[in-house]
């Protein structure tokens, strides 16, 4: 995790004396801070990041995404009587009035607004969070509808394209450079066996079968602030992944992490499962937010979105175990082992549930 520096902190719009700054959350990716300021008795809180650089090659575009995307939800939010300032992102300018800052080093940093009151959760505590989750995701894809989607950068290449994802998943394996892969056979097995799932719905795109729109696609609970007071979703966070994209695949992150019944590195597997309940749950309040906004196909293929995002997940998660834990930050040895072991579980779990799951989403389409 790298310092917040003092330069850094002189660079933003920031209000009063900076007091404190903090580790926050649980991300993966970026290295976030809660930064304090006080000013006449009052106290302001803020975000700060450092952006992962080695994963998104052009933070640029990145911030120009996000800067695009959170306005626009401003606007959206504001014209239905919401509160923009917890119901989106606000990114906090610097003093040049750009939003981000490349400090001397060469490292990006951006800043937003805190929001107070309100928190994430890395494992549904209240099964009404993560309905609320649902119809808020589903919302998130219905105020970015008419968004020019061709406008957005692509932050990471073919970010959800399982054929490359297993692609690259194979020369991992063949180059076994940190010598791993004898004792992950089972592992490797496992994603061999499924490869026709890899290819049904990057197949059904290139056909034109699903139509590319603005998502999120990364589509944890933990990426939802709820409100403490009111128990509502209101605010969708983390869009450094926000580009076009599959909505089956939205849907089916969340199932991946949402409704399972452990954590995603539950050493123990036996706790980890694929909860019917939740599936559920998340499926009526995906639908409903979604407002009718779904296709036929899409509709058909929310299952498919579930299993082939906890696949692909796995399957990565794997990926950065056999080349030396570069991708996903790791807290323990054999961190992203245990990882993708949950995501396979999961994964085995759906396959033994798949017609329960169909039945389930034919009743809320
Ligand atoms: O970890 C990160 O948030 C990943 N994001 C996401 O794709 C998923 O793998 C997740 C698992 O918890 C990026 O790779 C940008």
């Amino acid at each position: 995790m790298a310092e917040i520096k003092r330069e850094v902190i002189e660079q933003f719009q920031f209000e009063g004396t900076y007091t404190e700054g903090i580790p926050y959350g649980s991300g993966h990716i970026n290295d976030t801070f809660r930064v304090t300021f006080q000013e006449e008795g009052k106290t302001k809180r803020y975000i700060l990041q450092r952006m992962n650089t080695q994963i998104f090659l052009h933070p640029e575009e990145l911030m120009e995404n996000v800067e695009g995307v959170t306005s626009w939800l401003r606007k959206k939010i504001e014209e239905r009587g919401g509160n923009p300032d917890r119901e989106t992102l606000n990114l906090v300018p610097t003093k040049q009035g750009k939003f981000f800052y490349a400090d001397t080093d060469g490292d990006y940093w951006r800043a937003y607004l805190f929001i107070e009151d309100a928190m994430t959760y890395d494992l549904v505590e209240k099964k009404e969070d993560f309905y609320e989750s649902a119809v808020a995701f589903g919302n998130f894809q219905g105020l970015l509808a008419d968004y020019p989607a061709e406008t957005l950068h692509e932050t990471i290449q073919d970010f959800h394209n399982t054929v490359k994802r297993l692609d690259t998943f194979k020369k991992a394996v063949e180059a076994d450079v940190c010598k791993r892969a004898a004792d992950v056979q089972e592992e490797i097995r496992f994603v061999l066996d499924r490869e026709p799932l890899a290819h049904k719905l990057c197949d059904m795109q290139a056909e034109g079968k699903l139509p590319l729109r603005v998502t999120h696609n990364d589509t944890k609970l933990n990426n939802i602030m709820i409100d403490n007071a009111t128990g509502k979703a209101i605010c969708v966070i983390d869009l450094d992944t926000v580009m076009p994209g599959l909505a089956v695949n939205d849907f089916g992150d969340s199932i991946r992490f949402g409704a399972s019944t452990g954590a995603e590195d539950e050493p123990d597997l036996s706790k980890v499962s694929c909860s019917m309940e939740l599936f559920e749950l998340y499926t009526k309040g995906f639908v409903e937010g979604c407002k009718g906004s779904l296709t036929k196909e899409e509709l058909d293929m929310l299952p498919v979105g579930a299993m082939t995002m906890t696949y692909e997940c796995g399957m990565r998660f794997l990926t950065d175990y056999l080349e030396g834990d570069h991708y996903f930050k790791i807290h323990r040895e054999g961190h992203n082992l245990d990882r993708c072991r949950t995501q396979f579980k999961l994964v085995r779990d759906m396959e033994e549930k798949w017609e329960q799951m169909n039945e389930i989403v034919n009743k809320y389409r």
